[in-house]
């Protein structure tokens, strides 16, 4: 008998149910992280990483992007998903087709043989940057999942539930992690706690998270 059978393995390729519905895939990205890097790179070489003014009036210290037919933006007026950058007043970067299929298999590993989404958010985390906690339900379609991409350094994410009163639960999210939040977990609240500095040997002193959304249409 092995001293560790029920001991979660923590390995590239293991998988662990961190709620009803949400499902963190470790390791999921393997070899292909530097592929997949240099894409996410093309993409804000085209479309630049800005720090948007938030509707209460604050600039946000993560920096965001998108490629996809949408992609969510904030100003002083509200959240909202946008075909075009607000700044170029250019569309998106199409999403390129490994980032795609990416999402697309984690999807259907974790339950969700459908997933087709048309936005990426792109977030870039500098140490003591935070996202405090939020819903995500600006999606016309609830019933698709979020599929969440991390690389760079490590963060703390605090995952509650759908009530804002419930303390969160905190999970560490490394690089090559990815994580799909469907069902009872999409309308959780969630955030990610000041990022710690560090030094990761792709991304320096950074962290980069990708969300793939099925926004969809009104
Ligand atoms: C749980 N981003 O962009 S990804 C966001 O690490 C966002 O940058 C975080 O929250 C980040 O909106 C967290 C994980 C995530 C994304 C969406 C969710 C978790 C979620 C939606 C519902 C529940
Ligand atoms: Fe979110």
């Amino acid at each position: 008998m092995d001293l560790f059978d029920d001991l979660p393995l923590l390995t590239d390729g293991a998988l662990t149910q961190i709620a009803p519905g949400a499902v963190l895939l470790h390791g999921f990205v393997r070899e292909a992280d530097a592929d997949l890097l240099q894409t996410t790179r093309s993409v804000v070489a085209q479309a630049p990483l800005r720090h948007w003014q938030t509707p209460g009036g604050y600039t946000m210290s993560v920096a965001m992007s998108n490629c996809g037919a949408l992609g969510w933006v904030s100003d002083p007026n509200g959240y909202r998903y946008a075909a075009l950058d607000p700044v170029s007043k250019l569309p998106w970067p199409a999403m390129p087709a490994c980032l795609l299929d990416l999402a697309q298999r984690a999807a259907a590993q974790a339950g969700y043989p459908h997933f087709q989404p048309d936005a990426c958010l792109i977030n870039e985390y500098v140490p003591g940057a935070k996202l405090s906690m939020h819903q995500d339900k600006d999606e016309n379609d609830l019933r698709a999942p979020i599929v969440s991409l991390s690389m760079g350094l490590p963060a703390v994410f605090l995952f509650g539930t759908p009530s804002r009163k419930d303390r969160p639960q905190r999970y560490r999210l490394v690089h090559g992690d990815v994580v799909v939040w469907g069902g009872p977990s999409r309308l959780a609240y969630h955030g990610v706690a000041a990022l710690a500095d560090g030094d990761h040997r792709l991304l320096g002193r950074r962290r980069l998270n990708l969300t793939f959304r099925c926004v969809g249409s009104a």
